[in-house]
């Protein structure tokens, strides 16, 4: 029988091991519970920016499991969970990442839970049951898939890097993120858009992608997999100097992370 985990402790593997069953019992939901008739029971900043019945649930779970364990921390989940919490420790869900591939019975999807002591990502797990791997890192403790070490790849000439990237739901963006993709594509190896940004930057942690960039993500996008990629020697950030956040998030290892990002900058990723 384990023991109950301190409700009140910041150690980073406690909070990680939460993290972990949290994420475990959300994807086996989404996974063996996945509806035949799956529609889409709302829309949020556009028609095609959905959200399930499964997204609702599986938030709900995750939820449900962590208060029930540490009723004093913070939540903010994509699907409406919110709270400031006591603790410091503040969960930041997203319970389906990549919703449309979910919805379409594509595969690449996951389930994101980062812990965050005051403000700062300590603890982060992806969970992408279709792919039969969760992405787990703890802050100064390494990158782990399925329990072995995750590193980056080095970085390869600009020309020759696999870049990752994703689109917002609305088409003003969409037009200026085209043009953003238009100019980079004929400048490296290929584009590649997965449709869930936690499984992207855990791709650049586990170098099947040399980077990944986007405009536009939640917190809940990047939280857990932009940890995971730190942990596997890449760097994160948004415009030169500036973190990871909603106007820009870049990963890529160090030699390909400044040129892509001066780049980025460049064409006005930024931006619509
Ligand atoms: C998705 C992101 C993805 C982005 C999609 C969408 P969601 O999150 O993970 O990178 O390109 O437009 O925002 O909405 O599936 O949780």
């Amino acid at each position: 029988m384990s023991p109950t985990p301190d409700a009140s402790s910041t150690e980073p593997t406690a909070l990680l091991e939460i993290a972990l069953e949290a994420a475990r019992r959300a994807g086996e939901l989404l996974r063996d519970g996945r509806p035949a008739d799956l529609g889409v029971a709302a829309t949020k900043s556009s028609p095609i920016d959905v959200v399930t019945e499964m997204d609702i649930a599986a938030e709900k779970l995750i939820t449900s499991y962590i208060s029930g364990l540490r009723p004093d921390d913070g939540v903010l989940g994509e699907e409406g969970a919110s709270s400031e919490g006591t603790s410091g420790v503040r969960w930041v869900i997203d319970p389906l990442d990549g919703t449309v591939n979910y919805l379409y019975g594509l595969p690449s999807w996951a389930v994101s839970i980062a812990a965050e002591v005051d403000g700062e990502a300590v603890a982060g797990v992806v969970a992408a049951p279709m792919r039969g791997e969760t992405y787990q890192a703890v802050r100064g403790g390494g990158a782990f898939v399925n329990g072995e070490r995750a590193r980056c790849r080095p970085a390869p000439a600009f020309s020759h890097a696999l870049v990752g990237t994703g689109f917002g739901y609305l088409s003003e963006r969409r037009a200026a993120q085209a043009t953003v993709v238009g100019a980079l594509l004929p400048r490296v190896r290929d584009i590649r858009r997965g449709g869930s940004a936690a499984i992207d930057l855990a791709d650049v942690g586990c170098g099947r992608l040399d980077a990944y960039f986007e405009r536009g993500l939640n917190p809940w996008d990047f939280a857990a997999g932009a940890l995971f990629a730190r942990e596997a020697g890449a760097l994160t950030g948004g415009r030169p100097g500036e973190a990871a956040s909603g106007e820009l998030t870049v990963a890529a290892p160090g030699g390909l992370f400044e040129p892509l990002q001066e780049l980025l900058d460049g064409l006005g990723a930024w931006h619509d």
